[in-house]
């Protein structure tokens, strides 16, 4: 049996975060690890507190499981401060972990900050030189960048940048260009994914297309067939969400 691990946030409306990656790792037919670095807050209607888990003890979670388990891949989702990125990036480097998926988390759907100040910088330096892919949407993009991102070029420009900080791979998500949401697929060339545009607020999105082009990694497909399946995987998931709070729609798994 295939491993996943996911480094991110609890979220327990069970949208978004370690709750989200652990179901689509399980529906995706991995196994699932997860180490906490953050708690939230939160329901349907948006993040409302976040208590960051103190880096030495997302350590000691990584180092006892990794001392035991080798994960086939492994994504960081919410990491919240730069020090849980610093000590995140140095357990991958000691513990060589491979195929590892960065969703460089920043805001909620809802608006919210959830990464202090220092973070992007953090993760640009840290974390692209030793992953297999990051997967911003524009908005993250923008933030990792500096750039004001309007453009299926502006997507390009950008993806190219954050290749240059040493990812192999980039994946920026939902380019709203009119009816398609289009995502842009750099290895040095450039891939696009374009699908319809689907309406509605939904939590958790970026959250589950990372977790699942990391279980697709873990069972050894390359990147750009891991996208496009997972592009696949979350337009099924669109179709299963439902509206249970009083706000955003949750993925039904
Ligand atoms: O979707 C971004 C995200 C990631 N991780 C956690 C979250 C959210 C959004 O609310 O709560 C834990």
């Amino acid at each position: 049996m295939k491993k996943a691990l996911t480094i991110a946030g609890f979220d327990p409306s069970g949208g978004a975060g370690l709750q989200a990656d652990l179901k689509v790792f399980h529906n995706l037919g991995v196994y699932g690890l997860s180490v906490a670095s953050s708690l939230t807050a939160q329901n349907s209607q948006g993040v409302k507190d976040i208590m960051p888990v103190r880096s030495l003890f997302v350590r000691r979670q990584l180092t006892v499981l990794l001392s035991d388990i080798t994960p086939d891949a492994t994504k960081t989702g919410m990491l919240y401060s730069e020090e849980n990125v610093e000590i995140v990036s140095h357990v991958i480097r000691k513990y060589s972990l491979k195929n590892l998926v960065v969703d460089p988390v920043i805001l909620s759907s809802t608006g919210r900050v959830l990464a202090q100040k220092g973070v992007p910088a953090a993760i640009r330096k840290r974390l692209l030189p030793v992953c297999a892919t990051v997967t911003p949407n524009i908005h993250e993009a923008s933030v990792l960048t500096g750039m004001d991102i309007k453009t299926r070029r502006d997507m390009e420009e950008a993806a190219l940048r954050l290749r240059d900080d040493g990812a192999e791979h980039v994946i920026i998500t939902g380019g709203h260009l009119e009816k398609i949401a289009l995502d842009v697929v750099c290895d040095g060339g450039f891939h696009y994914l374009e699908s319809k545009k689907v309406c509605g607020e939904f939590h958790g999105t970026g959250c589950i297309f990372s977790s699942a082009i990391t279980a697709l990694l873990a069972e050894g497909y390359t990147i750009l067939d891991a996208a496009k399946r997972a592009k696949k995987f979350i337009n099924r998931s669109f179709r299963k969400s439902f509206a249970t709070g009083k706000g955003m729609r949750l993925f039904n798994l």
